[in-house]
């Protein structure tokens, strides 16, 4: 019999990927879809048709019990959160709720659902819980054995939800991993993000459809992948016999400024300077300065490497943007 599946955070850039993933592995896909009227519901239908979607909500603990009891799932991905650090400080309390007590809804509805000795559980932890910080920064960059220390509500909220779900595992032995993943990018990552924000502005200027793109701080670095391949990390992470914690990252970190460059050049303009203003309304009250990931542990124990390198992944997103806008009327 085909092997269940259920993803919350199905319409997100992660859920899309893991979604055809495990359609393509033979899974039977299940997605966690929230509100009553979910505008991105309709272009999840059609690029997934094989996906059974779910009507529930993180916040809604009997939603996640009923969910649990409609998929009946051997294989739990938890990847909805609020998940834009710069929202995150301004509706705080909103991120606690969802993206750090959300884990413990889903945790319990494993439970209620007397799931916890067969159910396998992933939940998407993140390298904003490092902070980036002088004190807690390794050369080799951070493992899992490195300090955490959030500059965020949505780090803190990560956090909780990573304590949890490792409490979860040794308190009742539930088969939970924690994927620390770093920055990973692609066609499908949301605009309100860094690199699609400016793939997509530059695939615009080039048009003719705009002039110039506002952005914050751009000197922070980040340790940017491809999600396709960081969706493959997590699929391994629930076949091993043995729950963990695992580091996926790309072992380089790249300015915004670089990133910048390399997407300018794609439509021949050599100096990016002029087309870009800095707007202080992009700017957070905390930053995180570098983020930089050691991924030997996930290399070694799942056999897991990132495929695409930086310049491909610049390069992928402003050629998809290119074909989208060229599309697009407005
Ligand atoms: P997205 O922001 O693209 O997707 C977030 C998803 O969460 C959406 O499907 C959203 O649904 C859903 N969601 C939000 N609130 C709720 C709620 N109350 N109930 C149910 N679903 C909800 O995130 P990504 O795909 O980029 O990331 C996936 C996960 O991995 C997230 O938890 C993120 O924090 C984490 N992560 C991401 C990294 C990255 O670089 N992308 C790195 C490390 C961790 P809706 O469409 O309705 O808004
Ligand atoms: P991040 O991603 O905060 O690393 O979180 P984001 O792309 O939002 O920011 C990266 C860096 O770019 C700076 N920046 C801007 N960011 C945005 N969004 N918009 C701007 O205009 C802008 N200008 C400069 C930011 O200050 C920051 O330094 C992502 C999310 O996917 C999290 O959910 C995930 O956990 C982490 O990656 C790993």
């Amino acid at each position: 019999m085909a092997k269940s599946a259920l993803i919350t955070g199905i319409t997100g850039q992660d859920g899309g990927h893991l979604a055809e993933l495990l359609h393509q592995k033979g899974y039977q896909v299940h997605g966690i879809i929230r509100g009553q009227h979910n505008p991105r519901r309709r272009e999840t239908e059609q690029e997934f048709p094989h996906v059974k979607l779910i009507e529930a909500d993180l916040t809604d603990q009997s939603s996640l019990v009923r969910a649990m009891g409609v998929a009946k799932p051997d294989e739990v991905y938890n990847l909805a959160a609020i998940s834009h650090v710069g929202y995150s400080f301004k509706n705080p309390q909103l991120t606690a709720d969802v993206t750090g007590k959300g884990v413990l809804n889903v945790l319990e509805a494993i439970r209620l659902s007397g799931g916890e000795k067969t159910v396998r559980f992933y939940q998407a932890s993140t390298s904003e819980m490092f902070g980036g910080l002088d004190y807690n920064r390794p050369g080799k960059g951070y493992d899992e054995e490195a300090l955490f220390h959030p500059r965020s509500p949505y780090g803190v909220a990560k956090l909780y939800g990573h304590w949890i779900t490792k409490n979860y595992r040794e308190g009742y032995g539930i088969h939970a991993s924690c994927g620390i993943l770093f920055n990973h990018e692609g066609p499908r990552r949301g605009i309100e993000f860094v690199t699609r924000k400016i793939s997509n502005a530059v695939a615009r200027i080039h048009l003719g459809k705009q002039d110039h793109i506002e952005l914050g701080n751009l000197d922070p670095k980040r340790d940017w992948g491809y999600a396709g391949d960081y969706v493959e990390g997590m699929w391994r992470m629930l076949q091993q016999d043995q729950p963990g914690d695992y580091v996926l990252a790309t072992g380089e970190t790249h300015s915004i400024g670089e990133f910048l460059e390399l997407a300018f050049k794609e439509i021949g303009i050599d100096d990016w300077k002029p087309y870009v203003k800095q707007n202080p309304a992009f700017m957070r009250p905390a930053e995180v300065d570098i983020l930089l990931g050691n991924p030997a542990k996930a290399e070694k124990v799942l056999g897991w490497k990132r495929k695409v390198d930086f310049p491909a992944l610049v390069k992928m997103m402003v050629q998809y943007d290119l074909g989208l806008e060229a599309g697009n009327k407005i």
